[in-house]
């Protein structure tokens, strides 16, 4: 993919680039696409070249750290910021503000434990967009997450938390590891919806653990578990209710928490992300799945899916692509 944009130097204007032009033409697959990629900014705005770090939000004459305006758009070069972890589908920068991030959607699928791998053009787009929607719909009904605000179509400002080394599985119906381990048919209603826990390693493949565990080897207590649990509960509720809406049956969703600190309070919030890569959505009428079955079972059609879902939710528009990584200034 190839975007051209123009750009010019502000004369003497310390090395900042003003954006003179407004993205011009956009190519995928050496196709011209005719997309509207809004600049985020107006022409003649100044796009700082240094890394935007808190001392950008300090104030010079007391040293105190302003508030932050959250409503406000900064922009720091891919390159030039802090890469502080990159997991299979998503890259963490260190974010504006000490105790934010920026978290990156990469368009990697991987799958039983990255032994299959494969990059779909356009996925970190739409995960960026469903997950924005439900954190945001999460935030709005005061179920507490890290998310602050979406940045732009790969990334988003989220609070840095510490992670509980735990994936949270909430299953309704059954499918995946539970009908392969208990001889369940994939489909049938459960009594009640199951929590259920994994611990987050990959070197062991995530194994399934129990509250003894967690409490044993300290990876929550017991209140923290609790916590965990009623979110999970408050989670389900809201997605399945958001989903049977526009004809999606929820079957189950992984989620993870994380402990968020504000000043000597410590409370858990949802984390990560929450999207078709995370989720087992099934079209209720046609049980089509909606999400990364797709990808492991080799049924194709992930991105139509995915789009299926924001669209659905009224996130994407009719004849809205996916692909692309936001217009990306030429310097020159
Ligand atoms: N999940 C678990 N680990 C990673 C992910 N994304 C999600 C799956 C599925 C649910 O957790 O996407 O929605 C249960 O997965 P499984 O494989 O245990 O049946
Ligand atoms: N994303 C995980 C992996 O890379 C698990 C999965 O979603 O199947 O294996």
């Amino acid at each position: 993919m190839h975007i051209e944009a123009r750009s010019s130097r502000q004369p003497g204007g310390g090395g900042n680039i003003v954006v003179a032009a407004a993205l011009t033409r956009v190519y995928v697959n050496c196709t011209q696409l005719r997309v509207q990629l809004a600049l985020p900014m107006p022409r003649g705005s100044v796009l700082s070249r240094t890394p935007v770090t808190a001392a950008a939000d300090l104030d010079s004459s007391t040293g105190a750290t302003a508030s932050m305006d959250f409503t406000k758009p900064r922009y720091t070069p891919m390159s030039r910021r802090r890469r502080i972890y990159e997991g299979k589908a998503k890259v963490l920068y260190e974010g504006p503000e000490p105790g934010t991030l920026i978290q990156h959607f990469k368009d990697d699928a991987t799958a039983f434990n990255a032994k299959k791998h494969q990059v779909i053009e356009g996925k970190g787009v739409l995960n960026n967009r469903i997950s924005e929607y439900v954190f945001q719909h999460l935030n709005d009904i005061g179920v507490p997450t890290h998310f602050i605000r979406r940045l732009n179509m790969r990334e988003q400002l989220i609070r840095e938390v510490e992670i509980i080394p735990l994936e949270v599985v909430v299953r309704n119906v059954a499918a995946g590891s539970l009908s392969q381990r208990l001889g369940i048919e994939e489909g049938t209603q459960l009594p009640r919806s199951i929590i259920e826990f994994y611990y987050k390693n990959d070197q062991l493949n995530d194994p399934m653990v129990s509250e003894e565990h967690i409490t044993a080897f300290g990876w929550a207590t017991p209140q923290e578990i609790d916590d965990v649990m009623s979110l999970a509960i408050r989670v389900n509720d809201f997605l399945s209710g958001l989903f049977l809406g526009v004809g999606i049956r929820l079957v189950d969703f992984k989620m993870e928490t994380g402990r968020l600190w504000e000043n000597d309070l410590m409370r858990i919030v949802v984390a990560d992300e929450i999207s078709p890569d995370s989720c087992r959505l099934w079209d209720i009428k046609s049980s089509e799945k909606l999400d990364k079955d797709r990808f492991r079972r080799d049924l194709g059609g992930l991105l139509e899916a995915y789009t299926e879902v924001a669209k659905r939710l009224g996130i994407m528009s009719e004849g809205e692509r996916p692909q692309g990584t936001g217009p990306v200034l030429v310097k020159g």
